[in-house]
């Protein structure tokens, strides 16, 4: 038994929706998998690892998880950005699937045992007013939820990212060769928002853990604005409240709202987030395993989030594969200051492609005990649904420039 990695395969799939998976395979037979999903930018991460990561991982020790990671960041000599450290990332989740297979343990296991019987998991809930969200969020507690994402519409708007008209989910990339131009309007957001979310407090009682993301859309000066307005609403957290690649802008907000804050799904380095949390400037770092260099550098951002009492909560919309999925909770089951992971759920399609040991029941997850991560890929059926290109909506202002969205 030598544990030579002797193939690194990239499969592409859209079962719904697009999926990169790194395959990496042992001389013993064994083989590991990771997600390197990119919304909207798949064909760039898989390029990278397809062209300049597989060939360096040939011949390779597929035991040295930590080494290898320190010779794919080091030696890009490029650092950090979404391309790179998702292909980190699926390198890295694919070495911990194929050690826990070896040694016949799931990961969480080899990552300290667990900690928690079970990671509280939060959905999405949609609805263009008060009502259709009302029922959205009701749909979401008979599942058993007890932490639910209340996403709303805007009035006088047509769209809004994040929440559907009709359907009560949400898709965040349509099909077609460009992205949906999209109108954004931050002051109408800032007039209703409050209201809504209050109202949906004082329906659904006390107890409930409600989240909202503002999806990076507003200027400090509004956040703290916008975080004032929703105290009586008591949310579990309030997500992305300004773009925060200026970590400092999240100073203002502190100083004015006591409202819990959650960044970081965009970042892809513990570089990224580091005066959010030694300043203690947010609540919840929002970093998952896909985007941010695998389990190995999430547990590094986590555990210097657990210095300041900043608690993990990583991101897991459907652009999340499964595989991510799973290899995040068991970072959750094993890592004291993770909080909650998201789950807003997939198509039936995707459960079929990506087989999986993880379970979800009564608002909570578990990674399963299956060795490794405990997530597979059925080839056959993922080579059925090749690439479509799909992009994120783009937004303007009323004026046709160009704003966050
Ligand atoms: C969230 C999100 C996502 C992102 C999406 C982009 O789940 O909190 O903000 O829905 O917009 O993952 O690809
Ligand atoms: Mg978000």
């Amino acid at each position: 038994m030598s544990d030579r990695i002797v193939g690194a395969e990239v499969i592409v799939t859209s079962p719904t929706r697009n999926f990169v998976t790194l395959k990496v395979t042992t001389d013993d037979g064994v083989v590991g998998y990771g997600d390197a999903t990119l919304n909207g930018r798949e064909l760039a991460v898989a390029s990278y690892l397809r062209d300049h990561v597989a060939p360096l991982l040939l011949g390779r020790d597929a035991r040295r998880v930590e080494d290898t990671w320190q010779y794919l960041y080091r030696g890009a000599y490029w650092r950090r950005g979404p391309v790179t450290m998702a292909a980190i990332g699926a390198v890295d989740v694919a070495l911990w699937d194929i050690k826990g297979k070896t040694l016949g343990q799931p990961v969480y296991q080899l990552l300290g045992g667990p900690v928690r019987d079970r990671v509280l998991g939060y959905t999405h809930a949609t609805g263009w007013e008060l009502p259709e969200l009302l029922d959205s969020v009701r749909e979401k507690t008979e599942q058993g939820f007890q932490a639910v994402r209340a996403q709303m519409g805007v009035p006088g708007l047509d769209t809004v990212y994040g929440v559907d008209r009709e359907a009560r989910a949400y898709e965040p990339a349509g099909r077609g060769a460009a992205p949906v131009e999209e109108v954004w309007d931050t002051d109408a957001y800032l007039r209703s928002a409050p209201d809504v979310l209050s109202g949906l407090r004082a329906e659904v009682g006390p107890e409930l853990r409600l989240l909202h993301d503002a999806h990076h859309r507003l200027t400090p000066q509004q956040a703290a604005r916008l975080g004032r307005a929703l105290e009586p609403a008591d949310l579990f957290w309030l997500e992305d409240v300004t773009p925060a690649e200026n970590q400092e802008a999240l100073r203002l907000v502190r100083r004015h709202t006591t409202v819990p804050l959650a960044v970081g799904e965009v970042f892809n380095t513990v570089w990224d987030c580091q005066q959010l949390i030694t300043e203690q400037l947010i609540d919840f770092v929002r970093t998952c395993v896909s985007h941010a260099g695998g389990i190995s550098h999430v547990r590094r951002i986590f555990q210097l989030a657990e210095l300041y009492q900043v608690r993990g909560a990583p991101h897991g919309p459907s652009d999340v594969s499964p595989v991510a999925l799973g290899a995040s909770l068991h970072v959750g089951l094993s890592t004291p200051n993770f909080a909650i992971q998201e789950y807003m759920g997939y198509d039936p399609l995707v459960h079929e492609v990506f087989p999986h040991a993880w379970s979800y029941a009564d608002g909570h997850l578990t990674p399963g005990d299956a060795p490794g991560i405990g997530v597979g890929l059925d080839e056959a059926l993922a080579a059925r649904f090749p690439y479509e290109g799909a992009y994120l909506p783009v937004a303007r202002r009323r004026d046709g420039s160009m704003t966050d969205w």
